[in-house]
């Protein structure tokens, strides 16, 4: 089925090295990364009539390996899991007071852990960034909480035409409550929805794009197993719609944009004939350089990611390539306010031994407690008797990345005690839910006797801040023709997962930029 879907890409969005750009090349618009952000500008400009060149560090994931299937399976993960690493980094790195990280041979895999001081942010690498690795849940804020998200930007707009077109081109959908209510799989989640209601919190479905109706037949047997075999973290082979079914098949059909993976753009510099001078790295499956490459483009569309375009962005004002960046550059990064947590149920709440992968239920105490809790699932084959929640919770807590010229990288100046706040808000649901239950929480999920994942984000926002950065269409000041499209333009919070309103600020944008710059 993976094949069936890739096989409706064309040659030339499938992305291998061999139309990889060349160097010395100049191309009108170049995009570094192939996410959200990515992804939608792409596809306008291409639509729009111009040539774009894509390009993307990760890998394309259109090839299967040895064991006949393009990703890796949540448990057990190999060398294609990780982003070079030699020894995996598992958001949930123990059961049952065992840790479960293992050695991996090194490799340019799909997930990549990287490690900061204070907090270590999960991100996809791959031709679809993101959207191979996220448990696909595609929520577009309350209207009641825009101004916090996107102040700066009108939410007629965005509810009258951009968030609608963002989840039609995702394929956004919600689970038939009906089979929700029957289906072994989502056992886990009704149990959530138990205790939720029992101690008066609402309780949503929270949409998705997996397609429903392929998970119905994986639970009947009829087709190769995705969501119900634990696939999520590592890629769904199966079922999802991720970039690689939704924007990246359209873009390819316009016959104008190129891709090339394995390609980590390093610099940004005005050209002297006007237009910028990128330089990238080619790399191999081991993250070695092969070649260098420097091509001229006359607009370049940073969509690295929150931490990749941040990241970008500090280094080249810092060391004086683009020396006329404003001193917003880097500022205003949040985590979404992402803590992790569990509960050990009574023998009589069993969560089920098969559990979906993809979260379609959540906990809304925004309002009351600044928390949104995604019941989410535990899917290790047997009976664990644990309920398992990705808190989404409101901190104004942000840090800032900076250059580190000794050690020529850049570092974010995040605190893991800033959690604080993220957990006390969790809290708010759950030490209820617990004293109503009469429950404790887990202490071996994420360490020895250890309650809460406050280690990490999924939820990277920020660092080219909408309107400060940039103007309010993600317009870089200071130099005409560089963009930001990404999650970095959002100010730290979307008070739900961000990949509905990432999307769909960069369709509001593309449309605003090409209607006036182009
Ligand atoms: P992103 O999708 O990260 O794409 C950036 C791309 O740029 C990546 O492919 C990078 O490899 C590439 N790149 C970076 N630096 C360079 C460079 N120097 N040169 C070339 N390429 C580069 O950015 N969100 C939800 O809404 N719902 C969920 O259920 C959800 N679950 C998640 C689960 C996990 C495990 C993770 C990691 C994330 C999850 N997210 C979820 C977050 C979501 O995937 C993320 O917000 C978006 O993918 C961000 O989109 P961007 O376009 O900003």
């Amino acid at each position: 089925m993976g094949a069936l879907a890739l096989g409706g890409l064309s040659s030339r969005a499938r992305a291998d090295t061999s139309t990889s750009i060349s160097d010395a090349a100049s191309v009108p618009a170049l995009v570094i990364g192939t996410g959200y952000g990515g992804c939608v500008t792409a596809l306008r400009l291409a639509q729009a009539g111009v040539d774009v060149h894509m390009i993307e560090m990760g890998m394309a994931w259109d090839t299967p390996g040895a064991d006949g299937k393009i990703f890796a399976n949540t448990t057990t993960p190999d060398q294609r899991s990780f982003w070079l690493r030699t020894r995996t980094k598992q958001p949930l790195s123990n059961f049952l007071g065992f840790p479960l990280d293992k050695d991996i041979p090194r490799y340019t895999g799909i997930l990549d852990a990287e490690e900061f001081s204070g907090i270590t942010v999960y991100q996809g690498r791959g031709v679809g960034g993101g959207s191979l690795v996220n448990g696909g849940m595609a929520v577009t804020p309350r209207r009641e909480y825009f101004g916090e998200v996107l102040p700066t930007v009108n939410p007629d707009e965005m509810f009258g035409t951009y968030y609608p077109r963002a989840n039609a081109e995702l394929g956004v959908s919600v689970i038939d409550p009906a089979w929700f209510d029957s289906t072994a799989c989502y056992q886990y989640a009704r149990v959530g929805r138990k205790h939720a209601q029992r101690s008066n919190f609402p309780f949503v479905y929270v949409p998705n794009v997996y397609d429903w109706n392929y998970m119905k037949q994986e639970a009947a047997g009829t087709v190769p197993k995705s969501a119900l075999a634990g696939e999520i973290l590592y890629g769904n082979n199966h079922g999802k719609k991720s970039l690689q079914k939704t924007y990246l098949p359209k873009i390819a059909a316009t016959g104008r944009v190129t891709i090339s993976p394995l390609h980590r753009v390093t610099s940004v510099v005005p050209a002297s004939g006007g237009g910028y001078t990128v330089t990238m790295e080619q790399l191999n499956t081991t993250g070695g350089v092969v070649t260098t490459k420097a091509v001229t483009a006359a607009r370049v569309f940073f969509a690295a990611g929150s931490v990749g375009t941040s990241k970008l962005l500090v280094k080249l004002k810092a060391t004086g390539a683009l020396p006329n960046l404003n001193n917003e550059i880097g500022k205003g990064w949040g985590d979404n306010g992402n803590v992790m947590c569990g509960r050990a149920n009574h023998m009589w709440d069993a969560t089920g031994a098969l559990q979906s992968s993809m979260p379609t239920a959540g906990i809304d105490n925004w309002a009351a407690g600044g928390a949104f809790a995604e019941v989410a699932p535990l899917p290790t084959g047997i009976e664990t008797y644990a309920s398992f929640y990705l808190s989404i919770t409101k901190t104004s807590q942000r840090a800032e990345f900076s250059w580190n010229a000794g050690a020529g990288r850049v570092d974010l100046s995040w605190q893991t005690a800033w959690k604080q706040t993220s957990i006390n808000a969790a809290k708010t649901i759950f030490d209820k839910i617990n004293a109503k239950e009469g429950t404790i929480y887990r202490t071996d999920l994420f360490g020895i006797y250890k309650i809460w994942g406050d280690h990490l984000t999924y939820h990277p926002l920020g660092g080219a801040i909408l309107n400060k950065a940039t103007d309010n269409y993600g317009r870089l000041h200071g130099y005409p023709g560089l963009y930001v499209m990404d999650g970095a333009l959002i100010p730290g919070n979307t008070t739900v997962n961000p990949f509905v309103t990432i999307t769909a600020l960069a369709e509001r944008n593309i449309e605003k930029i090409i209607a006036t710059d182009l």
